[in-house]
């Protein structure tokens, strides 16, 4: 699997973020909780040096808690400040402010003793496409003031949302670009639909998805599909396009469609809440997992 991705636009992401760097306080970093190591760019520390950060678990509901858990303690065991969130309940959205208040206490005392009052705290959210800085934006805002949807968008003057009188968000989030120099990498990525699905096989994708799953959680795909797992996944994926009634004249299985099913179906957490990374999995890097 070739893929080839966002070329170029990091150095001018770089410079973007570098940019914003001087006005901000403390750096929001989201990630997606279903893959904390492939959605996170691991030029991410370089970029933001030594800001105050705070990793923010998003899609927390789609992922399996117990897992999540583990993660939370990772961050918390090497020093990092993180929180699992999800943007369509609030989970934990109300921590994120005192705990930002917790991590800047001497800096907000400093400044106070300054004698300088009134100020906000600024933050900036960074992330990959798709992991839900918008939403976000606008869950914490508690109003739709930054635009959803995929579109990379560049502002030149910088505005601020205020989220309460002590805390403001800058309204365009940092993009980062994904590294996938490691298929299991674009693979995972693809899977939560943060790669554009049209540069890929969809095929080939759901192929790699039921290896995957089939070695972490086999029985979800027999309860869901009510299919034998069995070793020939391909004959696998025919299966459950029979099941499902993908078949098109002539009694041939649609695989195209039966990929999408199952690949939507993991999006929407129909086949229960499943986390593709452990913590574990960074001893080695994700290849760990294989
Ligand atoms: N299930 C779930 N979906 C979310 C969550 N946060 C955002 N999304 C969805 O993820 C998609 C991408 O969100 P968006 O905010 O546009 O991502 P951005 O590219 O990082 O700005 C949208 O369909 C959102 O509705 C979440 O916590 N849980
Ligand atoms: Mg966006």
């Amino acid at each position: 699997m070739n893929i080839q991705w966002y070329p170029g636009h990091m150095v001018k992401t770089k410079r973007l973020i570098a940019d914003s760097l001087k006005f901000i306080d403390v750096v929001l970093e989201l990630l997606d909780a279903r893959i904390p190591i492939s959605s996170k760019n691991p030029d991410v520390d370089s970029i933001i040096k030594n800001k105050p950060r705070i990793i923010l678990l998003n899609k927390s509901e789609l992922a399996d808690p117990l897992i999540t858990k583990e993660w939370i303690a990772y961050y918390k065991n090497n020093g990092i400040s993180a929180l699992d969130i999800d943007c369509i309940s609030g989970k934990n959205i109300n921590k994120i402010y005192p705990l930002i208040k917790e991590i800047l206490k001497d800096k907000i005392e400093r400044t106070q003793q300054k004698g300088i009052i009134g100020r906000p705290i600024r933050a900036l959210v960074l992330g990959i496409p798709n992991v839900g800085k918008s939403t976000f934006i606008n869950k914490i805002a508690k109003k739709s003031s930054a635009q959803t949807g995929d579109r990379p968008g560049v502002t030149k003057n910088k505005q601020w949302i205020k989220v309460n009188k002590e805390f403001e968000l800058l309204d365009t989030p940092g993009i980062l670009w994904p590294k996938f120099d490691d298929e299991k990498v674009a693979l995972h990525l693809a899977y939560v639909k943060s790669i554009k699905e049209e540069i890929l096989d969809v095929v080939e994708l759901s192929i790699k998805f039921l290896n995957e799953i089939k070695q972490i959680a086999p029985k979800v795909l027999e309860e869901r599909y009510k299919v034998n797992v069995i070793d020939d996944v391909y004959a696998m994926l025919t299966e459950i396009g029979k099941k499902r009634g993908c078949v098109v004249s002539g009694g041939e299985v649609d695989l195209y469609r039966t990929a999408n099913i199952i690949l939507e179906d993991f999006r929407d957490a129909k086949l229960g809440r499943i986390s593709l990374e452990l913590p574990m999995d960074m001893m080695d890097g994700v290849e760990a997992n294989e």
